[in-house]
């Protein structure tokens, strides 16, 4: 086995955008692309002489592959030990977990979440730091600094080694340690959860469904939701991840995990049902014939979480990203516990969490977390869903509807128009950023705007500042218009719309959704000319 050092220019400029580098997974297929991204990961961070990492990935084409090639890039950079998840697998909460358990100097992590998977469709690779978190803008910074200058990479010549076999192994110098990717984990949520009451409750004939899509939370959710808390089994649909997610889009919403809406709509449906992501860090719930937006999610936990023994302390503080309807916000108050607005991407809640100013974090795009781990975690909130509704014993509507009834309603959604020519994007998002200043005061469709910005965070803990994270346009009365462009995508750009309007609690709360923001959608159409401006009428998928 020899260490050998490699060639590989040109290799231009490559940014990791809202959660690591995501691209065709032919392209990172390429001669020496996936290396040199490899390489500059470890030479932003210092190097990887003497380090530790956990690796591991949500399973999709390319996964094995991958990680046998950073294992031995790991180990030639002079890492000393590699926790791999068994075939290479881990879901994106569990690497956060191991990191932290392990007090490992970072992770890799594979996965491009919510995208297809396939020789023809997406990958990614994102790296976490020592907190266990999504490593932050002044490391991905440095990351794209050394895409730009680049030119070899060291790695070993060897053959691939069993991440099969539990256990330990090695390569070169290099410990490999094979581990259970669902042990540690589970033995983290029975720290949280009352996993005796839920146990009960699904005696009692409280009935659940959880797909997991065909992606990395199946043997998660089959361990623990049928293994340690007594579901029947097929509880579990889509349990055995595949390295195309079944050809299906691995993202729970209404249009992506249609079949499991559709049984909870029928009159015969179960109590609750759920949805994780590609590499389980997103949650979709649903109860008896009826959805709970990602945003009503994060302020229904926040208000109920003090009722799981993890949280029944209390919450230090909350915080969603800044397109998350404002529902939270109002639970926050009347808590009397600080609410705090983030830009998009996971990696802006690391400090408020790592500084116990904030417990619980959500984002509209289906994903809540708290300080258990620096990840949003998909399992995670389902549990705490079943937790808080063992204890309340009602159902999820119930739930739901003396939450509006006692803090009013946000109604939201969010309107992606893809695969916009980039160019066209730009431009839409550049001419209204240079309106802004003279819209507060102007009438569009009822709506009169009050205030409009180029949304910038100041970090309260370590006061760095992040610009041009998306466009905010507030009306009176409470309602918001938000557009920016995704940091995800791998083809064109994808414009995100976020809409939102709230109906004070003796409002009218049972209005379908689209409805109630007809006048706001048309609003926000109008004074950004978005529909001629991408040529689209409607949006591609609405959730
Ligand atoms: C999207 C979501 C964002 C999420 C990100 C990563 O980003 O909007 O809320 O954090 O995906 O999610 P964008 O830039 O396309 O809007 V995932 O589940 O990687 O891990
Ligand atoms: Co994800």
């Amino acid at each position: 086995m020899s260490r050998v050092t490699r060639s590989c220019t040109p290799f231009d400029g490559q940014k990791p955008g809202t959660s690591g580098l995501r691209k065709k997974t032919r392209v990172f297929m390429q001669d020496h692309y996936l290396e040199a991204f490899v390489q500059s990961i470890f030479n932003a961070i210092g190097g990887a002489e003497g380090k530790t990492f956990v690796i591991g990935g949500d399973g999709r084409y390319f996964n094995a592959e991958a990680i046998q090639t950073i294992l031995r890039m790991a180990s030639a950079n002079g890492a000393t030990r590699a926790v791999v998840g068994q075939n290479g697998l881990l879901s994106t909460p569990a690497a956060s977990n191991l990191i932290r358990q392990r007090g490992t100097d970072g992770g890799l992590i594979l996965s491009a979440s919510h995208n297809p998977g396939g020789i023809d469709e997406d990958f990614g690779l994102k790296f976490n730091t020592p907190n266990g978190g999504p490593a932050p803008e002044k490391v991905t910074e440095k990351m794209f600094e050394q895409t730009k200058t680049l030119s070899e990479y060291h790695t070993l010549e060897t053959a691939d080694i069993d991440l099969g076999a539990i256990g330990e192994t090695s390569l070169g110098k290099m410990a490999v340690e094979i581990v259970d990717p669902v042990e540690d984990y589970t033995a983290l949520m029975k720290t949280l959860f009352d996993f005796d009451a839920i146990r009960a409750h699904i005696k009692g004939g409280f009935s659940l469904k959880f797909d997991a899509m065909h992606a990395v939370t199946g043997p998660y959710a089959t361990a623990i939701l049928e293994g340690e808390l007594g579901a029947p089994e097929g509880t579990v649909m889509n349990g055995v991840p595949k390295v195309d997610f079944g050809k299906g889009h691995p993202d729970p919403n209404p249009i992506w995990a249609k079949p499991l809406v559709d049984l909870v709509m029928s009159a015969d449906g179960p109590d609750f049902a759920a949805a994780s992501d590609g590499d389980g860090d997103r949650n979709m719930i649903l109860g008896k014939g009826l959805y709970v937006t990602p945003s009503d999610s994060l302020a229904v936990l926040a208000a109920n979480a003090h009722l799981a023994p993890g949280y029944d302390k209390g919450l230090a503080g909350v915080a969603r990203s800044m397109p998350t309807s404002q529902a939270a916000d109002r639970v926050a108050e009347k808590l009397g516990i600080e609410c705090f607005e983030t830009p998009t991407g996971w990696k802006f809640f690391g400090n408020l969490l790592d500084a116990g100013r904030a417990t619980l974090c959500g984002e509209e795009s289906a994903g809540t977390g708290s300080d258990h781990v620096r990840e949003k975690d998909g399992l995670w909130a389902v549990l705490l869903w079943l937790n808080i509704l063992a204890v309340r014993k009602v159902s999820v509507k119930e739930i739901l509807m003396d939450h509006w009834q006692t803090y009013g309603r946000n109604y939201y959604s969010r309107h992606d128009y893809e695969a916009v020519d980039s160019d066209k994007a730009n431009t839409l998002m550049a001419d209204l950023e240079a309106k802004l200043a003279d819209l507060p005061g102007t009438e569009v469709h009822g709506l009169t705007v009050s205030e409009a910005d180029q949304f910038a965070y100041h970090d309260p803990v370590d006061g760095s500042v992040s610009r041009n994270q998306g466009i905010r346009i507030l009306f009176e009365g409470g309602s918001r218009g938000v557009l920016r462009l995704s940091g995800t995508g791998t083809e064109g750009a994808t414009l995100r719309v976020y809409l939102e309007r709230y109906m004070p609690a003796d409002g009218d709360l049972e209005i379908e959704t689209q409805a109630a923001l007809k006048d706001v959608a048309a609003a926000i159409g109008e004074i950004s000319g978005l529909h001629a401006r991408t040529g689209r009428d409607a949006p591609d998928v609405m959730t």
